[in-house]
């Protein structure tokens, strides 16, 4: 049976008005009216406590949050509502499942979550300093170490609604267009042996799930080592704290569409070895995974989950793309006579006033782009350093690692993918563009046949 997901007209909202009329519309904040519908799911937290927010956008993120002695911070029966519509069911619960940190040297191994924990006495108690939302309370049972003590009721949860940046900029010429985004965190902070790691769910205005671990703390006072397995972060070449991984993995129980069935795909993109006119002509193609399986990431792959029964206002399936947040690396057409694999995730040459583009440097006499720098510079010892980013959790501890850490992330997103027909916040001009532009649209953008 296929299931139509209705949506109601998408409320158009005309940019820094709507962001301005919306910020504080939370369905917490009881007091001012609120242009939107109450989008909240009828969630039944039977473990757990509430929690809705609307976002700039006008859609609307509802969820029970609890915290559970291992996994720390529990987020289940997650919704979002688009704006003007239903709740849609996303996630039956989200948490980290395990936490294993391996030092280089071979002499550590722990199992944090399994072990220690992220609730119970592990999880702290949030300071104002903490966290400029509001500090959530639960009752937290004195559990850690294999301890059972009392239960207490504690402020543990941070929920934030910080800015998210430009939500979109578009200087058409009959309906210019521009607003910035919003997203609300939930954090958690839990100190297992001298980390104190963050537990972070960022939900984005555009129905994202940030997923994050930020680590803080201290470095462990008992792994020194050689410079083969650490780094110095004494004086001199002293002090070498050892090398470690942060092995986190996520459970993600999804309820996409809320009872259906639901299925996974993987995609992915290669060069065909053709090339058309222009550029190389790529193949994409879509993998069903119809079984428990593994996979792993290569350039221009990704995955998502699809609730096949449930269409949007396309009739496409709703889903939600995973996203490892990896690089696609890549080689410029242009550099391809290197050969086609010839790109890179970062290169280093020495600043030169004449080496400014990647490629089509040419014009600036001293080679065609970066692969060209390297080969000019075989020769030269690396000194006035310039870093060629193509960008892709392995913790080589730093100086600025004393004290306490500085903070590092590291995590995923979660991205609708066709959830609804067009983007949550359509402004008002832009109702129309779903697939090709018509003609009348072009004539009006002073576009020429
Ligand atoms: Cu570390």
């Amino acid at each position: 049976m296929r299931r139509r997901v209705q949506w109601t007209a998408v409320v158009a909202m005309g940019g820094m008005l709507a962001l301005a009329a919306c910020t504080d519309a939370g369905p917490d904040a009881a007091s001012s009216p609120s242009p939107h519908p109450s989008a909240v799911a009828d969630l039944d937290c039977a473990d757990g406590q509430e929690l809705a927010k609307t976002l700039s956008s006008g859609a609307t993120w509802s969820m029970c949050w609890s915290v559970d002695p291992d996994f720390g911070l529990v987020l289940s029966d997650v919704h979002i509502a688009p704006p003007g519509a239903e709740p849609i069911s996303v996630i039956s619960s989200i948490a980290i499942s395990q936490l294993e940190v391996p030092y280089d040297t071979g002499e550590r191994l722990t199992s944090d979550i399994s072990e220690s924990g992220f609730g119970g006495t592990k999880m702290k108690t949030l300071e104002k300093e903490s966290c400029i939302g509001d500090r959530l309370a639960a009752d937290i049972p004195d559990v850690g170490d294999g301890t059972y003590g009392k239960t207490r009721n504690r402020e543990v949860l941070c929920s934030e609604v910080v800015d998210g940046g430009l939500a979109y900029h578009s200087s058409e010429l009959v309906s210019p267009a521009v607003a910035r985004t919003e997203n609300w965190q939930l954090s958690t902070v839990s100190r297992v042996g001298w980390y104190e790691y963050v537990t972070q769910y960022v939900f984005g205005a555009d129905g994202s799930i940030g997923v994050r671990l930020g680590a803080t703390g201290d470095l462990s006072p008992f792994d020194y080592t050689d410079e083969d397995h650490g780094s110095s972060v004494g004086e001199g070449d002293h002090d070498h704290a050892a090398s470690h991984s942060h092995n986190a993995v996520w459970r993600v129980h999804w309820a996409l569409g809320g009872d259906g069935s639901m299925t996974v795909e993987q995609y992915d993109a290669a060069p065909t070895g053709e090339d058309g006119p222009q550029s190389p002509v790529l193949q994409g193609t879509t993998t069903p995974l119809p079984n428990p399986a593994t996979a792993e990431w290569v350039d221009r792959r990704w995955w998502r989950v699809l609730a096949p029964g449930a269409l949007n206002d396309d009739g496409h399936p709703i889903s939600y793309q995973i996203d490892l947040e990896r690089s696609d690396s890549f080689t410029f057409v242009e550099d391809h006579e290197h050969g086609a694999d010839a790109g890179y995730d970062v290169a280093f040459t020495n600043a030169d006033d004449c080496q400014l583009y990647a490629t089509r440097n040419a014009k600036l006499g001293c080679g065609d782009g970066v692969l060209d720098f390297v080969q000019r510079g075989a020769g030269q010892t690396l000194d006035d350093v310039v870093s060629w980013v193509a960008v892709g959790f392995h913790h080589v501890p730093r100086d600025e690692d004393q004290s306490p850490m500085e903070m590092h992330w590291q995590g995923f997103t979660l991205l609708p993918r066709d959830l609804t027909a067009q983007r949550f916040d359509v402004p008002e001009g832009h109702e129309e563009l779903n697939g090709v532009p018509s003609d009348e649209w072009l004539d009006e953008q002073g576009y020429e046949d």
